[in-house]
């Protein structure tokens, strides 16, 4: 009955409303009961072992945000799906659901909450190290000169192949860890190697033994690793946490640097770390603070006792003033991909365009010693870090690096006078490249298009005297990249960047093929010497 006012009465319509809700309140929750769990839960259920409870990697890689920035989203699903061929990676289509499968798929893109932290304590915990077994020759196991090797990173199934430069032949092949990114670091004496993998573990490999000396994990998502001229130290550049972290040359943690401004109100990613050797120091490009940091591990007079760094502190005390400190240079803004003139007095910065935008990089050139920015620099696109070259050209020398343009710009190569930094040329090639490699000992530098549909199957051979294209090298439909020289520079190794790929070894003077190697997807290679002697021809 209603009331003379029209409100319901009691045990009038409410009372049935609220059952409704109430019966609708139970139909919801009966029907989330009978939802998949959550992907929080199949996450810990299926995937947590191997990649670790906080998403930060264990045996398998790390799936956080920053791990997975560079895989499509689609690739994260089929990755999930059908797993990941030559690895331990299984496929989950049988056991979980598709709406399964993609909230495992979005979840592992978001951020862990709280953010993962990774501290010096993590940093030691991390280390394993294997002394030198008594009695074991101090020579190479294997017979070749061990100046002349060749390391070849094979990103297709997380290995490494040790080429002998004479013979073309594979010496010993290991597993890597997991996406291993940027160049191996040698010891200037060439006998060892290390290893940077984007999931922030260094690896110090013994060339000559054929052995892991000692591993460490320096952040949960690392850009590369610098080892100093002296052989004493090696610095990794973090994205998370924002850190540089140093070792000794045992991966012995020494100490770690927060990348923030002076004030310490704003932290930055660091893009990248680079051994300045000709002024013993480190420099570092920050991605999000618009300075450069220079880390000298000069000591002055101080006498090196055994080589080994764990007299460290004694060499603190007497050291050059600045010794281990960080010396910053202001900049106008982040400048994160950098290439030196062979002295390291420059760096040349460039300046990433905002995402989106159709703005063209900008870079600029900045004078260490005097540390401010000297000349602005006329680049047709954003170059990729340890892409370029230099060499002598009319009476000058030149930089040369290709750029990764727009794909409206096609491919170019600026050539750039070092003395004046004015553009000399800018070469067209057959479409965006990465690297750019040659050698003292050759007159052709060469060049890839990996980043074009089209062209990624052609190397550009270019006549550094004339700067013109002499030739092109082609493999069909499959992408051919990377070059790096023999010792000699008679032999140019490229790869054919594929699953199912290889090395192919060119003669650097007439560009016919003389070998053929296959390996998978074989990202880089790295030739001892070239590296050591800081060959004008490739990175160092
Ligand atoms: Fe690299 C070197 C940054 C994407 C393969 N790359 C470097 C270096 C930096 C850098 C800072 C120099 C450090 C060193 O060698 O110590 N790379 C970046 C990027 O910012 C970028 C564009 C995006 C990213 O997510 O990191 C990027 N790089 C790539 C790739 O996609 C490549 C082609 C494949 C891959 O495996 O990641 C790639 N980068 C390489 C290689 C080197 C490298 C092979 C070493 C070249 C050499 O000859 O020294």
């Amino acid at each position: 009955t209603a009331s003379a006012a029209g409100r319901p009465s009691r045990g009038g319509r409410w009372p049935r409303l609220g059952q409704y809700l109430i019966a609708m309140g139970l139909m919801w929750l009966a029907a989330a009961h009978a939802q998949p769990p959550a992907a929080p839960a199949l996450y810990q259920q299926h995937c947590a072992s191997c990649h670790g409870a906080q998403r930060t990697g264990l045996m398998g890689p790390a799936l956080l945000p920053e791990s997975l920035e560079r895989t499509r989203p689609a690739e994260v699903l089929r990755v999930i799906r059908e797993g990941r061929q030559a690895t331990q990676m299984p496929g989950f289509a049988d056991t979980l659901a598709a709406d399964e499968i993609q909230a495992l798929a979005d979840w592992v893109r978001s951020p862990v909450q709280p953010a993962p932290r990774w501290g010096e304590d993590d940093i030691r915990a991390s280390r394993s190290f294997t002394p030198l077994p008594e009695g074991e020759p101090n020579r190479p196991k294997w017979n070749a000169d061990p100046m002349n090797l060749f390391v070849v990173v094979e990103g297709g199934d997380h290995h490494i192949s040790l080429l002998d430069g004479d013979r073309f032949e594979v010496i010993a092949r290991f597993a890597s860890r997991y996406a291993l990114h940027g160049g191996p670091k040698f010891t200037p004496d060439g006998r060892y190697v290390f290893f940077g993998s984007r999931d922030g573990w260094i690896t110090k490999y013994d060339l000559w033994r054929l052995a892991v000396v000692a591993e460490v994990r320096a952040g949960l998502n690392m850009r590369n690793v610098a080892v100093s001229g002296d052989g004493r130290w090696v610095m990794a550049a973090n994205y998370l946490p924002h850190t540089l972290a140093l070792f000794d040359a045992d991966l012995n943690l020494v100490k770690t640097y927060a990348a923030a401004t002076l004030d310490g109100k704003a932290t930055s990613r660091v893009s990248a770390v680079y051994d300045a050797a000709p002024r013993s120091s480190f420099v570092v490009a920050l991605k999000d603070i618009p300075e450069i940091w220079e880390i000298s591990y000069d000591q002055g007079a101080a006498p090196i006792h055994d080589g080994l760094v764990h007299d460290y502190k004694m060499g603190e005390a007497i050291a050059k003033p600045g010794y281990l400190g960080v010396r910053r240079t202001p900049l106008s803004e982040p400048l994160d991909d950098f290439f030196f003139d062979q002295s390291y007095r420059h760096v040349l910065g460039a300046t990433r365009p905002k995402s989106g935008g159709d703005e063209r990089a900008s870079a600029q050139v900045v004078n260490l010693d005097a540390r401010i920015k000297v000349a602005d620099l006329p680049i047709a696109g954003m170059p990729h870090l340890g892409s370029g070259i230099t060499f002598a050209w009319n009476g000058t020398t030149v930089l040369a690096s290709p750029n990764l343009g727009g794909a409206n710009q096609g491919g170019m190569v600026d050539v750039i006078d070092m003395q004046n930094w004015k553009n000399v040329r800018t070469l067209k090639t057959p479409g965006p490249g990465f690297f750019m490699r040659s050698h003292e000992a050759t007159p052709y530098a060469w060049t890839d298009s990996m980043m074009s549909p089209q062209a990624k199957d052609t190397l550009t051979i270019i006549d550094k005297r004339t700067l013109e294209t002499v030739a092109q090298v082609r493999e069909p439909g499959k992408t051919l990249a990377h070059i790096e020289f023999t010792r000699d520079g008679r032999y140019a190794l490229a790869s054919v960047w594929e699953m199912d790929g290889a090395i192919v070894v060119y003669d650097a003077q007439s560009f016919k093929e003389v070998k053929r190697l296959p390996m998978k997807k074989p990202v880089g290679k790295y030739n001892v010497w070239n590296k050591i002697t800081r060959s004008e021809g490739t990175s160092h």
